[in-house]
């Protein structure tokens, strides 16, 4: 593809840039009264308003322009089709399968995909179906009550976060917990009240090679056999989401009881998969269909609308025009919607490991900058606590707010609250508060710049009638798009995740050295050197 900042869309998108550099969105609202319904979008049950982002008519058009030129339309066009898209890896990505209908029909090397996708959820369903009424019994014959997912990464944040924001929905005598971090605390934490006889262990490893996983997979089968003391308790106790049969069998677990996916599944786009059972035990195979059938809604959106009306593609764009044109190095997401705690973790994951690339897919140094920081907390926590310097800082931080209309819970007065907050953060960040403003409330002059808010912040705001699963599972398909979007745009490869291989490698021969009987002879950079020193030598053992 040609430089990215040569196309002709780019260089108009600087000039617009400069245009805008003055114009403050007071003035944009002024200039067009319908503003607020204008840039407004309906798709898959969430309605987006990007008013007050930094655009107007021209910048929108040069951005869809942008996409054009960038050949979008046939790379949307290759993901369906299931060519090798992330080409560092030699990999069809196909999460868009997870969701199909029966009757679809997608291509991996000439075979269809989607049967054994259904196949594979039929056996979920199976299976979640006796756990939740209590048929599936553990090795004593005792009910299970408590379901441990050990997994990390792309096997923790999307189930940890699914749980979380469908609590409302989930079986309350099945208690969850997860397990991701190698730091031994988080397994004992999480296990210390619970009965062995009661519970089940999810292992939630794409290659079943996971050192994090694996170890706490292995701590997991020593505290059960502890208490349960027969290996045949391993059958009733564990089952494995993997990619890796081998893996699975040599670890102990039947294989019988293992819930497979595919190498087409990235890790942080596999919560819909096999990676999602433990919220199908928890929300229950109905209504984890309608969790896959809000991602379909938003594929379809996705796939078949144009560019000037698609949800995932005008974010993307609107992201790419903050990034690029605007200066913003990071990007907020305020979900008000406490249920939604985990998004934000959640969407680091997805955007940071898919678009944290500095190299173009022909292995070219980018020119540009390529993913925000993405980042966020629940408001209104995050009104208390950050939010001071995205009203007055020095630094430009477009925000997405997330809200529902309707509450899960019984204190409606509170969601009303809970929603004016939201609202008023959106036009505080906009429209500021002048100084003149501030004066016309008596506030001594000294005091005046201390009180000025200049305004011009962007955001957009995303609401849905209420948190279903089908709203999480839409919610999440957007953000997905988007991502691929701004790495098609950027020239990345968003699918793989070379960056975290160095770590893992010096890990493994930081370790050996660490619990080496004899000082052992180090050879890393001298401060390396030094702290491994250190701790050998404070570590009581
Ligand atoms: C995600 C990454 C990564 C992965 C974890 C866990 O896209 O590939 O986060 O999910 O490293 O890998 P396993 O599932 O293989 O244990």
């Amino acid at each position: 593809m040609t430089d990215l900042t040569q196309l002709p869309a780019w260089r108009t998108l600087a000039t617009h840039r400069d245009r805008l550099r003055d114009t403050q969105l007071r003035e944009l609202f002024a200039a067009e009264a319908q503003r607020g319904e204008k840039y407004t979008l309906d798709a898959a049950g969430w309605y987006l308003d990007y008013s007050k982002q930094r655009i107007d008519a021209a910048v929108v058009q040069t951005l869809l322009q942008l996409a054009d030129e960038c050949g979008l339309r046939a790379r949307i066009d290759a993901m369906w089709h299931g060519d090798k898209i992330n080409i560092t890896e030699k990999r069809a990505v196909l999460h868009v399968a997870l969701r199909a209908r029966k009757a679809q029909r997608i291509e991996v090397d000439g075979a269809d995909v989607v049967p054994g996708v259904h196949a594979v959820l039929a056996r979920m369903a199976a299976f979640a179906t006796r756990v939740r009424a209590g048929e599936w019994t553990g090795h004593t014959g005792k009910r299970i009550r408590h379901v441990v997912n050990i997994g990390i990464g792309g096997s923790d944040l999307g189930p940890v976060m699914a749980y979380e924001a469908l609590r409302a929905y989930t079986q309350r005598d099945l208690d969850f917990r997860f397990v991701s971090n190698v730091d031994g605390t988080d397994f004992f934490e999480a296990t210390r009240d619970l009965d062995p006889g009661e519970t089940l262990f999810i292992v939630a490893s794409k290659t079943f090679t996971t050192q994090e996983t694996m170890a706490n997979a292995r701590a997991a089968r020593a505290w059960l056999l502890a208490s349960l003391q027969d290996e045949s308790a391993i059958a009733k106790h564990f089952v494995a989401v993997s990619t890796n049969a081998a893996e699975v069998a040599k670890f102990g677990i039947d294989t019988a009881n293992m819930f497979g996916f595919w190498d087409w599944v990235g890790g942080r786009y596999s919560m819909d998969s096999a990676i999602g059972l433990s919220t199908m035990l928890a929300i229950g195979p109905e209504q984890f269909q309608a969790m896959l059938d809000g991602f379909h809604a938003m594929d379809e959106h996705f796939c078949s609308t144009p560019f000037a009306q698609n949800l995932p593609v005008l974010m993307a764009l609107i992201g790419i025009w903050n990034v690029n044109f605007l200066g913003a190095h990071t990007q907020a997401v305020l979900p008000y919607v406490q249920y939604l705690k985990r998004f934000p973790a959640y969407l680091q994951q997805l955007t940071m490991e898919s678009n944290g690339k500095s190299v173009t897919l022909d292995g070219a140094r980018v020119g540009y900058d390529t993913s925000a920081i993405w980042w966020g907390e629940p408001g209104t926590n995050g009104q208390h606590s950050f939010y001071q310097l995205v009203h007055q800082g020095t630094r430009l931080i477009p925000c997405d707010f997330i809200g529902v209309c309707d509450p899960l819970g019984p204190l409606h007065d509170q969601h009303d609250l809970l929603m004016a907050n939201l609202f008023a953060q959106s036009e505080a960040l906009a429209f500021g508060k002048t100084a003149d403003q501030v004066r016309a409330e008596g506030t001594p002059e000294w005091l005046v710049p201390h009180r000025v808010f200049d305004g011009n912040r962007p955001s957009s705001t995303l609401l849905a009638p209420r948190l279903t699963p089908h709203a999480l599972g839409a919610l999440v398909a957007l953000y997905e798009h988007l991502t691929f979007v701004q790495g098609v745009v950027w020239n990345i490869d968003s699918f793989d995740q070379w960056g975290v291989e160095l770590g893992k490698q010096l890990a493994q021969r930081t370790y050996a050295e660490i619990i080496a009987g004899s000082e052992p002879a180090l050879a890393h950079d001298s401060s390396t050197n030094a702290l491994i020193r250190r701790y050998r030598a404070t570590r009581a053992r």
